[in-house]
């Protein structure tokens, strides 16, 4: 099965960071700046709260061909009727995932490590988000910096396609793209900016200026 899905401009929501606007109305506005990808993970909600919010996200996606992705919530994601699943290491395991979404849905893995890239199942696993890349307040848990060294080292051993997260702005995508990722993943670089779509389109451009 052929799975469309661009990692180029790859926007991960927080509901704290977004709770100006809203993580929907984040979410139009960095769609229409050229978000390709749209990830809801919201580590404090219940699935009856991700089903909520997911089919709020789905409404809004609808007709944009921007897939939304769901994170560690296989419950949820199904009953959205998301485009993915995205999971980590501490979650369910990738291929217990897999067995739950069938081969139709979208499954991102998040690697931190060569050995975790290395032992990536391609059959299994359609994208891999490595990082952190910088330190970053959004995800107060996260493991040692990698670098963009260390991004290109774990992007050699990953046998599917990676985009670049942790404190990655616009001005990184050059860097991560020469690095080997397919894209940046980002939450404060778009949610709780005064202009989400400005933003989103400044990665976008950023972006096409590196495969240029
Ligand atoms: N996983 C690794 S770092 C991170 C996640 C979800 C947070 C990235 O947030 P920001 O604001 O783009 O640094
Ligand atoms: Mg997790």
């Amino acid at each position: 099965m052929t799975k469309m899905f661009d990692l180029s401009v790859y926007l991960v929501l927080d509901p704290d960071l977004c709770h100006g606007i809203g993580m929907v109305e984040t979410t139009r506005l960095a769609v229409a700046g050229g978000a390709t990808i749209v990830q809801l993970r919201d580590k404090q909600a219940d699935t009856a709260k991700m089903i909520e919010t997911g089919r709020a996200l789905k409404a809004v996606l609808a007709g944009t061909g921007v897939p939304l992705i769901i994170n560690d919530d296989v419950e949820a994601a199904i009953a959205i009727g998301a485009e993915g699943l995205h999971v980590g290491q501490g979650d369910m395991v990738a291929a217990m995932a897999r067995q739950h979404i069938g081969t139709g849905m979208i499954l991102g893995l998040s690697v931190e490590t060569e050995e975790l890239a290395r032992r990536v199942d391609p059959s299994v696993v359609d994208y891999v988000g490595i990082g952190p890349v910088f330190a970053t307040g959004t995800k107060p848990d996260h493991k040692q910096p990698i670098g963009f060294d260390g991004l290109a080292r774990i992007v050699a051993m990953a046998p599917v396609p990676a985009v670049a997260i942790g404190g990655v702005k616009a001005e990184h995508a050059g860097p991560a793209l020469a690095a080997g990722a397919k894209g940046i993943a980002v939450v404060s670089a778009i949610c709780g900016q005064p202009d989400p779509k400005a933003a989103a389109h400044r990665i976008a451009a950023e972006i096409e200026r590196a495969r240029a």
